[in-house]
């Protein structure tokens, strides 16, 4: 029998989930959670990260949201999908982009900009990464609370310098059909695309994210980079970025391509606005039982309301 005196936990028995819950708060209960990032570039060796959890430090782990919502479970984020490329079977995505490749990869910006670039992962790593802990409001009702890691879109487009001329962006995701089999479907005109108005994109809450969890973007959630604008419907949310470019004109973009009169440019979290053919006034949280109310700009208003002052909402859905 082994004389140590704890038991190591077998890694295979640790989800992502447990151990990010359990690091976090950790480094809470020691006032370090604001050191984060200076601790883990520390390396394995840090003394800090050394004690195992305990199964008591998982169970009492509740990080939330900023209304106190939990975490939608690991496995829940990463196996309940949107990402038509792969095939429009939430369930079976994260089946098929296994073996996507994420790397090399990189993400042309274009446009109106005085310094157009070509941005590689080196690249895009050096704009580091924070946690941000946002709510996720599919247009079709469900809702999730996702911690992700990324960087403001506004450094991105800083670096790029976009002239004056500038007034909206442009995204596009990989458009390959051997890693994609989705693209064989002739109902949807590919590649992806998706747009925000340039102050949208330049708005502190717009992230690139590269990873979730505090681990690196399953591809399935739109590895290796994806946008995240919290307050509008999950579609706007565009995965497996190539290309960005800035326009001086308001772009297409896929779905308000396919059914204009269903989905708008703006696209808003919006409880007032109904769907044609459903109702957003409430939405399902991914793991709880009953529908709870949809929030105004998906409980974002106070920090978006002021970029739509003045606009008729309906009429911009
Ligand atoms: N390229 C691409 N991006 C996409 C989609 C997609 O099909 N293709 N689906 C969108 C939709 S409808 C939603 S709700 C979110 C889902 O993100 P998640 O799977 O990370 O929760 O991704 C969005 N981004
Ligand atoms: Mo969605």
């Amino acid at each position: 029998m082994s004389t140590n005196k704890t038991t190591p936990i077998r890694s295979s028995e640790i989800t992502p989930q447990q151990l990010y819950l359990s690091r976090r708060e950790f480094m809470k209960a020691a006032g370090l959670a604001g050191l984060g990032l200076a601790l883990a570039a520390c390396g394995p060796q840090s003394a800090v990260m050394d004690p195992l959890p305990t199964p008591a430090d998982l169970q009492t782990a509740a990080a939330t949201d900023e209304l106190s919502d939990p975490l939608t479970a690991y496995d829940d984020i990463t196996t309940y999908n949107n990402f038509y490329e792969f095939t429009t079977n939430k369930e079976r995505v994260h089946l098929l982009a296994r073996d996507f490749q994420t790397s090399p990869w990189t993400v042309e910006v274009s446009g109106l900009v005085h310094q157009p670039r070509t941005f590689d992962l080196d690249d895009l790593r050096r704009f580091g990464e924070e946690e941000r802990i946002y709510r996720l409001r599919c247009v079709e009702g469900w809702s999730m609370v996702i911690p992700w890691l990324g960087f403001p879109l506004a450094a991105l487009l800083r670096a790029v310098e976009p002239m004056g001329s500038a007034a909206y962006v442009a995204f596009q995701t990989l458009n390959d059909p051997v890693q994609f089999p989705g693209l064989s479907s002739r109902s949807y005109p590919w590649p992806y695309t998706e747009g925000l108005r340039l102050d949208e994109a330049l708005h502190d809450l717009t992230i690139l994210a590269t990873g979730l969890y505090g681990q690196p973007m399953p591809p399935q959630n739109g590895a290796p980079v994806r946008l995240v604008v919290p307050w509008k419907y999950g579609f706007k949310s565009i995965k497996s970025i190539v290309k960005i470019e800035l326009l001086d004109y308001q772009p297409a973009t896929l779905w308000s391509t396919v059914a204009p009169n269903e989905y708008g440019f703006y696209a808003n979290v919006n409880p007032e606005v109904d769907h044609p053919r459903w109702s957003q006034s409430s939405e399902r949280r991914i793991g709880e039982l009953s529908r709870r109310p949809t929030l105004m700009f998906n409980g974002y208003a106070e920090q978006v309301a002021d970029l739509y002052a003045g606009m008729n909402l309906r009429r911009n859905y």
